[in-house]
Order: C-alpha cells, then structure tokens, then sequence
C-alpha cells in the first residue's frame, strides 16, 4: 500500500518524512479541511463503477465528465450506474459515488465533502456544482499520468481521508484578451479546461478592443468582417460567429465555468469606429490599429447612433449570454472628457438593465456611480482607492483584479521575453501573496465580490505562450481565491505547487520553471 500511496504523491513533497501522508494534501486550491486516513486508499480498477442518484441531471452532468476524464489514461468503461431508490444509506456501493445530499449548513451551494477509503470513493454536494468541485480534487489525488490522453499503467490509487471543502469567494475569475490577438475556439476551449482543474468558475472574454472586434453582431456586420480583420502586429485577426461563441458558453458550462463577454465602451473601440463611418464624431472612419497604445479611440458621445449601436450590440451580446454578467469596459477613456464620460455611462447602464443583465465595468466606471449591485473590477495598484471605498458604500461589489499581483501577463522578470511590465514584474511569489479581502483596506470584506487574473495579450500570439504567462501563476489566483486566509502558505504553496508540474507536462502546457518552487 505504501508504495502504491508513493505513486499518488511521488512529485509531492521535497520533505520525503511525510510522503505517504502529505499526498492528500497535493490539492490547488487548498481545501478548507484535510484529514488523511493512514494506510487507507482507493484503487480504481476495470470494475469501478460511478454512482448516481436514478434522477439527479445536474450529477448526471459531473458523472460525464468524470468518466471522460478518467478514460482515456485508465482504459476502464467505468459505467454510470442509476441506483434504483434515492440513496439514502451507507456507502456500500464498491465504485465511486456522486450524491446530491450534503448539508447545506456545512458545505453552501459550491462545497463539497470527499471521502475516500479501501472500498469506495463518495463525494456529497447540495448542487451539481459542488460536486465538480469535489470530482477536481478527486483527480488532483489520482497520479498526474491520469491526464494523458493515451493508456497508462496506473495503478490508479487514491490516498484515504476526507476533504471538507468550500470555496471562500463564490466569484473567482479569470480574463482572456482576444482582442489584441485573437485566440480561437479550440483555444479557448483549453483554457477552460485548464481553469476547471483549479475550480476558476468564470471566463471573462475581452471582445472588443481597439485592434480587433470578436464577437457577431447581427445588425452591425461590419463589426466582424471589417473589425475582426485585424490584431496587433498586424497578422490576420478572426472572431467568433454567434454559433461559436455559443459553443464556447456550453463548453465553458459543462466545466462550471460562466461566460462574462466584454465589451470595451466608450473607450478602446477603434475597430468599430474604423468599421463604421457614422459612429465617429467627424464621420470618417479611422484605419485599422495594430499598434499596442491604449486611451486613443471614443464613441461620439452626443450622437445618437452612438446609443442605437450601443443597445444593438447589448441586446445582442446579452441574448447570447445566459450568465448574469455583462462587462462594458469603461477602462482607460483617455480622449472622453469626464463629463462626457458620465453622460455615456448614465444612458448605458440602463440598457445592461434592460437586456436582463448585471453591469461591471473597470476601477474608473465606479465615477459613473453604476447601480447597487453592479460590480467594479479594481485593476489599479495602489492599496488606498476612496472611489472603492464609495462604491462598497454605494452598493457595488468589487471584484480584485490589482494589476500587480493579479495580472498574469506581466513580465516574471527582466528576462521573461513574453508580457508587459508597466505594473512591474511579477513572480510567481508576488502573485500568490496578497489577500483579496484586505488589498484595500478600507473596503469592507462583504463588498469584496473575488478574483480575478486578467491575461492581456498585446505580446501573446497564441495559447502556448498564454500558458507559459498563466502557469503557474493562475492556480496561485485560484487558491487565494478559493481557500479560507488561514490556508494562504506560501511555504506550503510552493511544495504543493511544484507536485503540479508533471500533470501539466500530462497536459501539454508549457510552464515557467520559476526558481522560486522547488520543481521536481
Ligand atoms: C491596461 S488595465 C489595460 C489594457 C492593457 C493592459 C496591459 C486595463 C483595464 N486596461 O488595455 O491591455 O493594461 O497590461
């Protein structure tokens, strides 16, 4: 048993002493409660079976996915198995168990409590959510080689114990550019995947920008067959017809991940102001921009087909949405006066209302005094910002995005090639030590929404090198925002962080070996 525990945890730990004990603390994020049984351990086999309650859809979801996930390494047909009357008793079945009766007190609607011991494997939730919570560290304990896509020997063992796990902010984010390069649906795809893993459950997608518009647009087709043309750098840019995009909201939802689209307003628009004559101010359309200066482009404020363009696109954008979130931008409006600003703020607000949906903007739209219950996304770096103060006071939510500590498209250091620096480097310490709930410390912790780790892609030209920016930053964000306080341990991270790298060798991705974790 102890050398099958070994194989689990074998990238594990650099201190050897505890190695069959600490490998079912090798989960990202950490769980709020880890207690290892000792000699205990599940051993998948061609006979495991997945266990269901017989009319539980959203558990027959998460069974899918396990299976899916768990197929190709193993080879074994691990079959869904119904049981007959809603489960009530023990765990008796042998195979792996996903039941939809935890307790609500303990575990909320996204916890989850996984047990595993000699002969079985369960996993209680009170929602379908919960439970892929619960299947995500299920395969972080499963040795890396789990995530090949070919057939491995195994054997395939599950360190015994019992997690109880729930995650501290219900919003943890994170942000792909598709603006500045265009990255496409098989791209995206994969950076979903890559979320799931460490339970990230929303993608923001930065639609819009001054180099490129990504997203169709029924009534403005222009938007896309002239405004997608382009990226930075000048290559050919792309973007995604509404079937796509919808394809990438399912994808993104069977994996617990939700949609938020941006469309950058009034700002950062050059790409449609260069597919449309009437929307600019002079009436005539600007090139293409391939270049990477931000502040130059705005809507013409006191036109009204500013506002008929404006409704076109939320309408559409938000009905292709369901989501709860609609972001407008609003960052870095340079060449729109403040007045004009919060002229256009006000009269589009109410549209993100009217099409059923919940505003956020960047730090400088909380001067628009956006609704209560609206959120503001901090980008800003200074751990002092009064307008965050007032907007908590206001009713908004602020969702942590400090451009240095959770940009992940910064430089590691002065040698990284790839990224930008304006906010400084930011090494993989930097990214995992900060705490969302006390960065600003005069906003109060009930008005702290999450997380989340924008990746701006002036410099990135396709996903390899958002990978190489992303790992292993992104699971650092992804703890901070999943576990309590108490569990933020950079000593700790970094062991645990290092027992990632052969799942992500698994995996393809191609990381940054950051000589600050100690790397297998
Ligand atoms: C600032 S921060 C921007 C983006 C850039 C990014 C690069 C913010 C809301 N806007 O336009 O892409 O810096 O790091």
């Amino acid at each position: 048993a102890a050398s099958a525990i070994m194989t689990a945890g074998m990238f594990s730990t650099a201190s050897g002493a505890q190695l069959s004990e600490s490998s079912l603390y090798d989960v990202i994020p950490a769980p709020v409660s880890v207690e290892p049984a000792s000699g205990e351990q599940y051993r998948l086999t061609g006979h495991t079976s997945i266990h269901i309650d017989k009319q539980a859809s959203s558990a027959k979801r998460v069974a899918n996915r396990l299976r899916e996930l768990l197929r190709p390494a193993t080879g074994f047909a691990l079959p869904i198995k119904h049981d007959a009357a809603k489960y009530e008793g023990e765990d008796e079945t042998g195979g792996i168990s996903l039941r939809l009766d935890g307790s609500r007190a303990e575990l909320g609607r996204a916890g989850y409590r996984l047990r595993i011991d000699d002969d079985s494997v369960t996993i209680r939730a009170t929602t379908g959510d919960g439970l892929f919570n619960g299947m995500q560290t299920l395969r972080q304990l499963l040795p890396a080689t789990i995530e090949s896509d070919s057939e491995r020997s195994g054997p395939w063992t599950i360190p015994g114990g019992e997690i109880t796990d729930r995650p501290r902010f219900e919003h943890r984010a994170a942000m792909l550019d598709v603006a500045r390069h265009f990255h496409g649906v098989d791209s995206v795809k994969r950076y979903i995947d890559h979320l799931a893993l460490y339970k990230v459950n929303y993608l923001h997608l930065h639609l819009s920008d001054d180099q490129g518009w990504r997203i169709q647009i029924d009534s403005w087709p222009r938007l896309t067959t002239h405004g997608g043309d382009t990226e930075v750098g000048g290559t050919p840019g792309g973007y995604y017809t509404k079937q796509e995009y919808g394809e990438i909201v399912d994808y993104a939802a069977a994996r617990n991940v939700t949609i938020v689209p941006e469309i950058d307003l009034p700002g950062h628009t050059n790409a449609a102001l260069s597919s449309y004559d009437k929307l600019n101010c002079d009436g005539t359309a600007p090139p293409p921009y391939t270049g990477i200066e931000v502040g130059f482009s705005s809507l013409c404020i006191d036109e009204p087909v500013t506002y008929r363009f404006v409704e076109d696109v939320i309408r559409e954008v938000a009905a292709m949405t369901p989501g709860p979130y609609l972001h407008i931008g609003g960052d870095e409006a340079h060449s729109t006066s403040e007045a004009d600003y919060k002229k256009f703020m006000s009269r589009v607000l109410p549209l993100v209302e009217k099409y059923g949906k919940t505003a956020v903007g960047w730090s400088e739209y909380a001067k628009a005094t956006p609704p209560k219950g609206s959120v503001v996304q901090y980008w800003h770096t200074e751990n002092s910002a009064p307008e965050m103060v007032e907007a908590a006071a206001n009713g908004n939510k602020i969702l942590m995005s400090p451009a240095n500590k959770a940009y992940i498209d910064m430089k590691y250091n002065e040698d990284t090639e790839l990224g930008l620096d304006w906010a400084g480097y930011s090494t993989v310490r930097d990214s995992y030590r900060w705490d969302p709930a006390t960065f600003l410390p005069d906003v109060p912790d009930e008005a702290i929404l999450g997380v989340e780790a924008p990746m701006w892609t002036e410099t990135l030209a396709n996903l390899d090198q958002v990978e190489f920016m992303a790992f292993p930053r992104l699971p650092g964000i992804a703890e901070i925002g999943w576990s309590p306080a108490s569990k933020h341990d950079w000593q700790a991270y970094r062991q645990r962080l290092a027992a990632q790298a052969p799942r992500w060798e698994q995996l393809g991705i191609d990381y940054y070996r950051s000589p600050q974790v100690p790397w297998p």
